[in-house]
Formats: C-alpha cells, sequence, structure tokens
C-alpha cells in the first residue's frame, strides 16, 4: 500500500496522471498550442461557388441578368425600350415591303402613279423618327448621366492588364496579386465554368461602390464584367476610371473584351462578392488591412478586425 502511495505520489509530481486525464478528455492543449502561431494568420474565407445561370454566359438568348443598379437600369432601357421599338419598326418596313411587292408590283398596278410630292406624308415621315429618336435619348442620356456620375466610392481598385493575365491591386490596403487563367481540369474540378476561372478572383463587399482604376503594362486590353454592366478599356499610360455596385453575393466572371494578343482568349476575370464580415477576413488573410486602420490589423483575426475598425467599408449596403 505504501509503496502503491508512493508511485501514485512520483507520478503526480512528474505530473503524468494529470496529464493523462486532460488529454483524455480534451486534446485541446496540444492543438491550441500548434494553433497559435497560425491564429496570427487570419485563414481565407472559403471560396464561393458560382450560382448557374448567375455572372456567366448560359444559353438564354438577351443579357445577362444585372446585379448592379446600372445593370439593372441598362437592361430595362434595353429590354423595355429599345427591343420592343427595333422590333416594331422592324415589322413595320417588312410589311410595307410586302405591301409594295404584293399590291404595286407591275401585274397588279399597270399603271404607277406619278405623283412626286406629298407634304404630309413628308413631315410624318421625318417627324416621326425625331421623336423616335428623342424618346430613346431621354433614358439613354440618363443612363450615359448615371453610369458618369457615380456616388462616393466606398473601395478602390486598380486592375492592370498584362500579356495575358489581370493584376488586381488594393492601393487603400496594401494587397496585390495576379489573376491567371486555371487550367480546365481545375476549373471543372472547383466546379466553375472552363475558360472563364481564374486562379485569383478580385473579391469585394456586397453593396460597396467600387471605384475601378484601369490601365496597362503592354497593349490596349478591356476589363469588364457583363453582370455589372461594366467595362473600361485598359491603356498604356494611361488610367480609366469605371465603378460598379454588386447588389448581390456571387461569383461573375467576364473576360478580356479588347484583342490584345495570342492569349487573349485566356485571360478571363473572376469577381467575388462577399459580405462585408467576409470581405474584412479576406482582407486580413491577405495580410492586408481596412483604410483607417494600421497595417498591423493583418495579424488580428477577423471578429476582432471587424470590431476594431469603423464601417467605412459598405456604408451603402442598405442601398
Ligand atoms: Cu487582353
Amino acid at each position: 500500500m505504501k509503496t502503491l502511495l508512493k508511485l501514485f505520489a512520483v507520478a503526480a509530481a512528474f505530473g503524468m496522471a494529470p496529464a493523462a486525464a486532460s488529454a483524455a478528455v480534451a486534446p485541446a492543449p496540444a492543438t491550441a498550442n500548434a494553433a497559435a502561431p497560425a491564429a496570427a494568420s487570419v485563414p481565407a474565407p472559403p471560396r464561393t461557388a458560382p450560382t448557374p445561370g448567375i455572372g456567366q454566359p448560359t444559353e438564354r438568348i438577351g443579357l445577362q441578368p444585372q446585379v448592379s443598379p446600372i445593370g439593372e437600369e441598362a437592361a430595362w432601357f434595353h429590354d423595355i425600350v429599345l427591343m420592343p421599338l427595333i422590333t416594331a419598326i422592324s415589322l413595320v418596313v417588312l410589311a410595307l415591303l410586302l405591301i409594295v411587292i404584293v399590291f404595286y408590283r407591275r401585274g397588279a398596278h399597270p399603271t404607277p402613279s406619278r405623283n412626286t410630292h406629298n407634304t404630309t406624308l413628308e413631315i410624318v415621315w421625318t417627324l416621326l423618327p425625331v421623336l423616335i429618336l428623342v424618346a430613346i435619348a431621354v433614358p439613354s442620356i440618363r443612363l450615359l448621366a448615371h453610369q458618369y456620375n457615380p456616388p462616393r466610392a466606398d473601395l478602390t481598385v486598380k486592375v492592370t492588364g498584362n500579356q495575358w493575365y489581370w493584376t488586381y491591386e488594393y492601393p487603400d490596403m496594401g494587397v496585390q496579386f495576379d489573376a491567371n487563367i486555371l487550367p480546365d481540369d481545375q476549373a471543372l474540378a472547383r466546379g466553375e465554368p472552363r475558360q472563364l476561372a481564374a486562379d485569383e478572383r478580385l473579391v469585394v463587399p456586397r453593396g460597396a461602390v467600387v471605384k475601378v482604376l484601369v490601365t496597362s503594362n503592354d497593349v490596349v486590353h478591356s476589363w469588364g464584367v457583363p453582370a455589372f454592366w461594366v467595362k473600361m478599356d485598359a491603356v498604356p499610360g494611361r488610367i480609366n476610371e469605371t465603378w460598379f455596385q454588386a447588389e448581390r453575393t456571387g461569383v461573375f466572371y467576364g473576360v478580356c473584351y479588347e484583342l490584345c494578343g495570342a492569349r487573349h482568349g485566356y485571360m478571363p476575370i473572376a469577381v467575388e462578392v462577399v459580405t462585408p464580415a467576409q470581405f474584412r477576413q479576406w482582407v486580413a488573410s491577405r495580410g492586408g488591412h481596412l483604410p483607417g486602420a494600421p497595417p498591423a490589423a493583418a495579424a488580428v483575426p477577423a471578429p476582432a478586425a471587424a470590431a476594431a475598425t469603423p464601417a467605412t467599408i459598405n456604408q451603402s449596403a442598405t442601398r
């Protein structure tokens, strides 16, 4: 008995019994120690999977579903104003042609009219096209005005075209990376469309007004995303500006829209729209910092970073 007690005391002194007990209850201490250095670098939020039929071309006829206010206005202009008008004009012209072909052919109408002037008719066919053009001009110019009068930007992104990949930079956040096309097998393995998937995505928060500065390092490229109704030439030696505001989360694809060389068709654009919290986590995972926050914020886990930073991003999220 004495020896047993002695043995137990020795074991306790070496911390064997408590250690075994805690290991049995919770293996956490060991993993916690291992995870401690990793906590400094924030893990990236999980990659969003694309939504079928959204943000990528499908077999449907018409524009891609629009997810920005400008896109919705432009789609309305296209679907409600332009397409019906074009269809109506085409049908009227076709009907006039058919009437002439059927009723005014030589067989049916052997003696042609000698009339050369008809004032009423001339006024009508001059005035009618003018009125139609004015009717188109009003929503058209209004759309242009909205496009070129952006709201205050919540976020600035610089996009640089290269032969044949894109460089993305968040100048206010200290984040920069290149985006290359994903090979077909990798794209399909990730559930992404081939030729449109990129190894790196431009990540932006939902609802934020994103100012996009577009330039090029070599030849003229063009950066655009159809679902946002945004497209801008990337011209070497010049910085063009455009903007978009994505109203829903998801992945939205585009391509280079300017013939720029042999691999022009292989520089896709993938934009991932995430929630503001996920965006903060993503910025931290890239070692970046939100505007106004010290660069050290990169070392702070996401929830703390979220609490510490004012809501400079995505103030217009409620729109
Ligand atoms: Cu290009």
